[in-house]
């Protein structure tokens, strides 16, 4: 018996088809009498996923799945969140428009309850493969209570698995076992620039199948199937598998008569194929040719719902890209637009009355009550809004950490998390750590040893029971509370974008933490970019960092990561000198990590911390004497804010020294070097520069709205300066860091960093060749500050 679903989702299909692509005329409508801009990408992209949508919104996905849009395919999305009412009408007419519906779903600017974001390809879909390991991850401890599995769904384009990210994903996912991961291949044999290869589909069946996942091809159509069974039927299908993608591009943008004479030519026997074809008008053939696997519903419904185990699955849908709309198949189709004819036309076809054209239930076919009565219904929306919150956990007012005499700030992060893991608590138990291969080197060696990794079947330690003597114990279990990776640095920052979003997804918060090498920031920063843009909440630590790790290789030096804390949006950066700045950095960010607010900006820093983020902290591996100090709360308050003199400059000051991180020892020498030729020379510890320049860029916004009365912390810190002081920064990373600290309040300053990178040697050769040691904090301190010669000044190799 046929399914009684069928008759309104092929309604529903029809209306969301419209909405959208009415959604994209209107805004291009508004655009071409203003900037001239055009709405591109989105029309043929979207028609091409408007049946598979449907089925999987209106029918075949439960309240618990999550989904990632194909970035092109929103305005399906936002038409279907439309007609079930979470989308407005509004933000639908200025689609693209400052405030409208967005162009691509966006978790944090969208209403429409976006579960994952997408927009750079590759990435949405490599999030619902780890957030189906954070789910395992979750339920494997424990929480989450008697919530279903969901399963973690992709709509991806064909061209999208050209993006290496999604089979570094793979492999990973492989390893770990991953489950309930839908990945639905839009395979429209289309791009952005052309059309795709041809048997593409047998590469990626190939690829699925070896990494254990189920393939399910959708291809042929319910039309298509039934023409086949008719005499001369198997003819016309060894065409259609042998058509080059091109050729059955072209002759869907042409349509009916241009099928017939193609078809006749190549397949005309004055016999049965002659008559299948002949039966058939124009547009009876030019339906039967698209009606695709991906555009035909009862194919999709079954292939969703016939799946009854949770292994990974690859559903690879053939479609038309544009399908339903003048601009199939045209290779050209993708930024194409209808113009205004044939949107009177397809408004027409859709039997619209103008002024109509946004109204639910014009120009369908059904009873509206119908209609009402199946939106109703739908189950992936029965139970209201997917996205959760989770309480905040309460954080130690202090870290502990054992400091001695001389250490780095590495040994100080490993030492911090190995007291969190022996103390215990809430907090404890949900700092989950994740790193790409670099586990023992990042120091988090001690937290694993006593927390274990994870996996979902628990796996002994054969070296442990062969009883060899090793500093690690690599014991997995479900309790485990590491996710080891493999070394691709993506699939790290994905990880944790999956991790740091389980408590809007699943209800059930975690504390990840990311650990790698600094200079492999670079290699994962699209899918970092892309972990911040969803506001995921996480912890990066970053070592080693910047030329101090010196021998270690000139590949392996990072130079512009500390502009990367400071410029990236929805990270807060931190580079500690001390272990015991580092111990209150951690703590703060405890709690940032968890705030969710929407407070005004803090009077004292005009930073916004109440709405939170997640951190970065750039860490070392240089051994520095530690200062024997007693953290106060002011200092304490001071190390987040941003800076705080270590040594206060005197009122006749002429230079300052301002560093960050590592070069501290440098710094201070420096400034011992200059004290006898160079009175009150100042201290200063800049913590964040991150922080210390967003408050001030904050305050200036505030001052030009009216607010006289704001200021920075930075700007309080320098503002004790004659006006005649000059400034020397110094910092292992790129000078500009730091380079803006004169413009504050107009002060002489010299910028010290590093510019070039790749070269191997101790940390004092590249000190030296980089000019960041105290002999060159010296000669830039006597040029800010001109006077006698500094006498320690020794001539610069
Ligand atoms: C990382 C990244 N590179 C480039 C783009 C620009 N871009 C957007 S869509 C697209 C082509 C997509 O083709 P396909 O995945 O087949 O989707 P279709 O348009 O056919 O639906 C490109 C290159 C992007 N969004 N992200
Ligand atoms: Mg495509």
């Amino acid at each position: 018996m046929s399914d009684p679903r069928l008759p309104v989702l092929a309604e529903l299909e029809k209306k969301i088809l419209w909405l959208a692509s009415w959604t994209i005329h209107n805004a291009n409508h508004l655009r071409d009498n203003g900037d001239g801009m055009k709405v591109g990408g989105h029309q043929a992209s979207s028609a091409s996923l408007a049946t598979i949508m449907t089925a999987l919104y209106m029918a075949a996905l439960k309240p618990q799945d999550r989904v990632a849009v194909k970035p092109h395919a929103s305005p399906i999305f936002h038409a279907i969140n439309y007609l079930m009412g979470l989308q407005t009408r509004e933000k639908l007419e200025n689609f693209r428009g400052y405030k409208g519906a967005q162009s691509y779903p966006s978790r944090t600017k969208d209403i429409d309850d976006v579960d994952f974001s997408t927009g750079s390809v590759g990435l949405g879909v490599a999030q619902t493969l780890f957030s189906s390991l954070t789910q395992d991850y979750v339920k494997a401890h424990g929480w989450g209570g008697d919530r279903p599995d969901g399963r973690m769904v992709s709509l991806i384009g064909d061209a999208e698995l050209d993006e290496g990210n999604i089979f570094e994903a793979l492999m990973e996912g492989w390893k770990h076992g991953v489950r309930n991961t839908w990945w639905v291949i839009d395979y429209n044999r289309q791009s952005l620039d052309a059309v795709i290869r041809e048997g593409l589909y047998d590469r990626f069946e190939q690829m699925f199948r070896n990494f254990g996942w189920d393939v399910v091809t959708l291809k042929y159509g319910s039309l298509q199937q039934a023409a086949f069974k008719e005499k001369g039927g198997e003819r016309l299908k060894a065409w259609i598998d042998s058509c080059p993608n091109q050729l059955y591009s072209a002759l869907t943008f042409q349509g009916g008569a241009a099928w017939r004479k193609r078809l006749m030519d190549d397949l005309g026997d004055q016999g049965p194929v002659t008559r299948l074809i002949e039966k058939r008008s124009d547009a009876e053939l030019s339906k039967l040719m698209c009606n695709l696997g991906g555009h035909d519903l009862p194919s999709i419904l079954e292939a969703f719902e016939s799946i009854d185990h949770d292994r990974p699955v690859c559903f690879l849908a053939y479609t038309v890209k544009g399908f339903g709309l003048p601009l199939a198949g045209h290779k050209d189709n993708h930024a194409g637009l209808m113009t205004k004819e044939q949107m009177e036309g397809f408004k027409r076809a859709n039997t619209i009355r103008p002024g109509h054209e946004w109204d639910l239930f014009e120009g369908l076919s059904l009873p509206e009550a119908d209609i009402r009565a199946f939106l109703g219904k739908v189950p992936f929306f029965s139970k209201g809004r997917r996205r959760f919150s989770a309480p905040s956990l309460p954080v130690p007012a202090k870290l502990e950490v054992g400091i001695q005499a001389t250490m780095s700030t590495q040994m100080g992060f490993g030492k911090v998390l190995d007291e969190l893991a022996k103390l215990g608590g809430p907090l404890a138990d949900r700092i989950v750590t994740t790193a790409p291969d670099v586990t023992v080197s990042t120091n988090l060696g001690p937290w694993v040893n006593r927390r274990g990794l994870f996996a979902r079947a628990s796996m002994a330690d054969t070296f442990k029971d062969e009883r060899i003597p090793s500093m690690q114990k690599w014991e997995f279990s479900p309790k485990g509370q590491h996710i080891e990776l493999g070394i691709a640095e993506m699939n790290l920052f994905i990880n944790l974008s999956a991790l740091g979003l389980s408590h809007s997804i699943f209800g059930e918060r975690l504390i990840p933490i990311g650990t790698l090498y600094d200079p492999f920031i670079s290699r994962g920063l699209d899918a970092l970019n892309y972990a911040c843009y969803q506001d995921a909440r996480f912890m990066v630590v970053a070592t080693p960092s910047g030329v101090t790790l010196a021998p270690e290789g000139g590949a392996h030096q990072s130079i512009a990561t500390p502009l990367i804390g400071m410029s990236q949006d929805g990270l807060c950066a931190f580079e500690p000198a001390f272990v015991d700045e580092l111990a209150v950095m951690m703590r703060w960010s405890f709690e940032y990590l968890q705030k969710d607010g929407e407070g005004d900006p803090d009077e004292r820093t005009w930073l916004r911390d109440e709405t939170g983020g997640s951190v970065y902290l750039r860490l070392s591996t240089k051994q520095v004497e530690q200062p024997q100090r007693v953290m106060t709360p002011e200092l304490e308050r001071e190390i987040i804010d941003g800076a705080y003199w270590l040594r206060k400059p005197g009122p006749n000051a002429s230079v300052v020294i301002a560093y960050t991180g590592a070069v501290a020892p440098e710094a201070i020498e420096a400034v011992g070097l200059l004290s006898e030729d160079r009175r009150d020379v100042g201290l200063l510890a800049i913590t964040s520069a991150d922080r210390l320049n967003a408050g001030w860029q904050a305050a200036e916004r505030a001052r030009q709205r009216g607010n006289h009365e704001a200021t920075s912390h930075i700007e309080r810190l320098l503002g004790e300066l004659s006006r005649d002081c000059g400034i020397v920064s110094v910092l292992d990373g790129h000078p500009a860091t730091l380079a803006w600290l004169g413009s504050v309040h107009g002060h002489r300053q010299k910028a010290l960093g590093v510019e070039h990178f790749g070269q191997t040697g101790t940390v004092a050769d590249l000190y030296r060749h980089f000019g960041i040691d105290a002999n060159a904090i010296v000669h830039a301190a006597q040029a800010a500050a001109p006077g006698r010669p500094v006498r320690y000044l020794k001539a610069l190799p």
